[in-house]
């Protein structure tokens, strides 16, 4: 499978890994939105979060649910944005479901994730 985060979970491409379990794999965002920017992965590999059954999708959220707590934690961030780009006009550039955990902080400029739909 030619897929740049299974070779990632695999252990054949680096990543600043932050949290690993049966499920899911995440590491820090190569492009960060702001200081802590997270993305969790199923470990297996599933293009579409809307192929994910609802036993997948709770899974991959309770470990999404726990590294968020961690990352705010570490960073102090007052707040965070926590989504999926799904689809290529969506903004999806890696053909493998993943979950941002962006962390948001006073003044940093960035709107809120409906500022692009309203
Ligand atoms: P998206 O646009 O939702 O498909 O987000 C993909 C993210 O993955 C993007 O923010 C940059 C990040 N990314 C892409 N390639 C790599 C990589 O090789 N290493 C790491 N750490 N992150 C990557």
């Amino acid at each position: 499978m030619d897929c740049l985060f299974c070779k990632i979970i695999a252990g054949e491409v680096p990543s600043h890994k932050v949290y690993e379990d049966e499920h899911a794999y995440a590491f820090l965002d190569i492009y960060p939105t702001s200081r802590g920017h997270t993305v969790v992965l199923p470990k297996e590999h599933i293009t579409s979060f809307l192929e994910m059954s609802e036993e997948k999708t709770a899974e991959l959220f309770a470990s999404v649910n726990r590294i968020a707590k961690k990352v705010i934690a570490v960073t102090e961030a007052p707040g965070v944005n926590i989504g999926i780009n799904n689809g290529l006009v969506a903004g999806q550039t890696v053909p493998h479901v993943h979950v941002h955990i962006i962390p948001r902080y006073e003044n940093d400029g960035g709107g809120s994730m409906h500022t692009i739909v309203d």
